[in-house]
């Protein structure tokens, strides 16, 4: 065997997958009963999204089932993962079931299987029902207690044949751009409270993770958060202490807990002085957010570099583009500027392209939180795709992006690590939530106007890969 042969090989039981979220792709916001979510009430805000774009209709994958899973099944992906929208089944956040609503779900679930194709759930990306938000949302205790619930009924309908579940997608994004820079729904501006939320979030990921047990025998719960390299712009002292503090705000705040059942001091530290902040931490909840999971889902796209406000200049000096706009909204309170190296190709989203940055978040994982199996749950990337004259989308910077960093995977996996799968963000292009409807993440083109699905040249790429569980050298 050639090396070039054993090094673009994956291990026989790789699991191959696409990923999707309901508020991003179903549309029929009114339809069978489903309840307001916040992102119902955020799109429509003026200025909320580029363009004014809401989900109301988005890829109406709610009306196109079947086409999309035949789609899926043309792919020849042997998973695929999609959230339940929480104001499908319930439409105001408690109380009994919308059987309209769970319907939808075991049509989608028989129709995967009738496919051959298994079937993921995720619990949550981030439409929880307004109701609950007009309640305090994330940022109250009771938020908990009502996604355990939700959490029963949706494995009670359908455990019996799902065995994969994710309880929350990045829930930083929930929180922190939720609840802290206001970028996402409900649009609150207040690190108190983003702190509260976060750990409201992880504390429904541990009740829920229990009820799963609880429901559906040998069932495989874990969590997808989105883990990213935080780099300091030079090696002086002051911008590796603005790395440590971004990467405590985006890794460790959420790693530590999970794995630690502790939130990492100098996140402690730096929060205490914010209401509500981490002081809703009650007696006993971080064993209940410790509790073991089954595989950790990891979302990576780029990395981040950062410097101290204070040496903007030298961080220019050193070669580094500080544009006004990259100031801090992601970094927010952290007193950490981002920065972007001149000299690397981005994506649409404007991200870095690193791949070795996806080995590295990995090995790190593995090395600090120790061995436990791994999903890439979300990797891919936002082009300025466009149809040619023929028909054709030919997105090979699409391609390229995901054959690095499944190249990267491979790297982990080659140093020991138990990567088990990886889940292409996203088998449809479809709402990019405060991007709208402007970045396309599909392997498959959508057209917006008449719902048409073209499936792109990386789609044909991918399920050659798919096929032979190797890349193309
Ligand atoms: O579209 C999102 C997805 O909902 C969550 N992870 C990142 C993707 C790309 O931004």
């Amino acid at each position: 065997m050639s090396t070039q042969h054993a090094f673009s090989t994956f291990p026989s039981r790789f699991v191959w997958g696409t990923k999707t979220a309901a508020y991003q792709i179903e549309g029929a916001v009114d339809v069978d009963g489903r309840g307001p979510s916040i992102w119902d009430t955020f799109s429509h805000r003026a200025g909320a999204t580029r363009n004014g774009d809401t989900g109301d209709i988005a890829c109406d994958h709610y009306h196109r089932m079947d086409e999309d899973l035949d789609l899926l099944a043309q792919l020849g992906a042997p998973a695929y993962c999609f959230s339940i929208a929480w104001p499908r089944v319930q439409p105001a956040g408690s109380g009994s079931a919308n059987q309209p609503g769970l319907d939808f779900y075991r049509r989608l679930v028989d129709g995967l299987l009738r496919r051959s194709i298994v079937p993921v759930i995720t619990l949550y990306h981030w439409d929880l029902p307004q109701t609950l938000e007009d309640a305090g949302g994330w940022v109250s205790r009771d938020t908990v207690g009502r996604f355990a619930d939700y959490t029963e009924i949706v494995a009670g309908a359908l455990g019996d044949t799902v065995n994969m579940w994710i309880t929350l997608n990045e829930p930083w994004c929930s929180a922190w751009l939720g609840y802290g820079t206001g970028e996402h729904a409900p649009g609150l501006r207040d690190h108190g409270r983003a702190a509260a939320a976060t750990h409201h979030l992880l504390l429904a990921h541990g009740e829920s993770l229990q009820v799963l047990r609880a429901t559906i025998p040998n069932v495989a719960a874990g969590i997808g958060l989105n883990l990213q390299p935080i780099r300091p712009a030079t090696d002086h002292d002051e911008d590796r202490a603005a790395s440590r503090r971004v990467d405590g705000n985006l890794n460790r705040l959420f790693l530590d807990p999970l794995f630690k059942g502790v939130y990492p001091a100098d996140m402690l530290d730096h929060y205490s002085g914010l209401a509500p902040g981490l002081a809703v931490v009650a007696d006993g909840d971080m064993d209940v957010i410790s509790r073991p999971i089954d595989f950790l889902g990891v979302n990576f796209y780029t990395p981040i570099t950062v410097c101290s406000p204070a040496r903007r200049a030298e961080a220019r000096a050193a070669g580094y583009w500080i544009p006004e706009a990259a100031s801090s909204a992601r970094v927010g309170d952290l007193n950490a500027v981002q920065v972007l190296r001149p000299d690397v190709t981005r994506t649409q989203m404007g991200w870095e392209i690193e791949p070795g940055a996806l080995t590295e978040i990995l090995l790190r994982v593995r090395d600090e939180y120790g061995t436990l199996p791994l999903y890439v749950t979300e990797n891919g990337a936002a082009f300025d795709d466009y149809v040619g004259t023929d028909g054709e989308v030919r997105d090979g910077e699409r391609i390229q992006y995901i054959d690095g960093h499944l190249r990267a995977v491979l790297t982990a996996v080659a140093a020991g690590v138990d990567v088990r799968g990886y889940f292409v963000w996203s088998v449809l292009d479809n709402f990019e939530w405060g991007h709208g409807f402007s970045k396309r993440f599909g392997l498959t083109w959508v057209d917006y106007s008449s719902g048409e699905r073209i499936p792109k040249a990386s789609f044909f790429w991918y399920q050659r890969t798919v096929r032979a569980n190797s890349l193309e050298p």
